[in-house]
């Protein structure tokens, strides 16, 4: 009893370290809403990003693959494109129903780029230089967990994280990194930005953080 007493005090000030983390960064509310967002935020853990362009963007897939390649948006282009319209949740509450989102599904880039033996895990990085994500192989091989290239019917906005954002359908919308710039295959779930201040890891909607009971369709 003493023990479990002491522990629920050892975890109580990183707890709320986390949530005041997560207010001053991830400020739902007081960011102001997109022109012509149709209810989503905009948000980004640096205050700006560099836009990249046709001629300067590239992704780099590497880690335990087979193929490593950097790949230009013509390259993306030219692969099979998916189209999948669901809601887009937010983990602090806001969701924009029936959102469609295109491009090249995380699987048959994997497939393209040979994924070795030993692999577990793929890790997401960002040309904002800062954020972060992850997804088990599992996870990364849906149907539904896109590198999206096109949103709402356009090409991927600046704002919304284009040229190139991750788009993970069945997850809290944290997982769907903006301004994707890295594919790395790990052995291990290496956990991404916002998990380092207490969000779930497996951030299936309505399945995890306890915030909300969205409905997983
Ligand atoms: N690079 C990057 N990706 C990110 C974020 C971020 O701050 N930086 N925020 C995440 C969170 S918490 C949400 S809700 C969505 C917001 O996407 P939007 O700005 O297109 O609405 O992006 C996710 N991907
Ligand atoms: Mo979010």
């Amino acid at each position: 009893m003493l023990g479990l007493g002491a522990a629920g005090v050892a975890a109580g000030p990183y707890l709320q370290q986390a949530q005041s983390a997560v207010a001053a960064k991830d400020p739902t509310g007081l960011t102001a809403l997109l022109p012509g967002g149709g209810g989503f935020r905009y948000y980004s853990v640096v205050s700006s990003v560099p836009a990249r362009t046709e001629r300067t963007y590239a992704l780099t897939v590497d880690g335990l693959v087979d193929r490593p390649a950097r790949y230009r948006l013509a390259d993306l282009r030219a692969m099979p494109q998916r189209r999948i319209v669901r809601d887009v949740q937010c983990v602090t509450g806001w969701r924009v129903p029936d959102t469609p989102f295109e491009g090249v599904s995380l699987a048959h880039l994997l497939d393209v780029a040979g994924v070795r033996a030993g692999a577990g895990a793929v890790r997401f990085t960002c040309f904002d230089g800062t954020y972060t994500e992850s997804l088990t192989l599992d996870q990364a091989r849906r149907d539904d967990v896109l590198l999206a290239l096109r949103m709402q019917d356009a090409p991927v906005s600046h704002a919304h994280g284009g040229p190139v954002r991750l788009y993970v359908a069945p997850m809290y919308f944290y997982k769907s990194a903006k301004w994707l710039s890295g594919i790395t295959v790990t052995p291990t779930v290496r956990p991404g930005y916002w998990e380092r201040y207490g969000y779930d890891v497996d951030a299936w909607v309505g399945r995890s953080n306890g915030r909300d009971d969205a409905p997983t369709a």
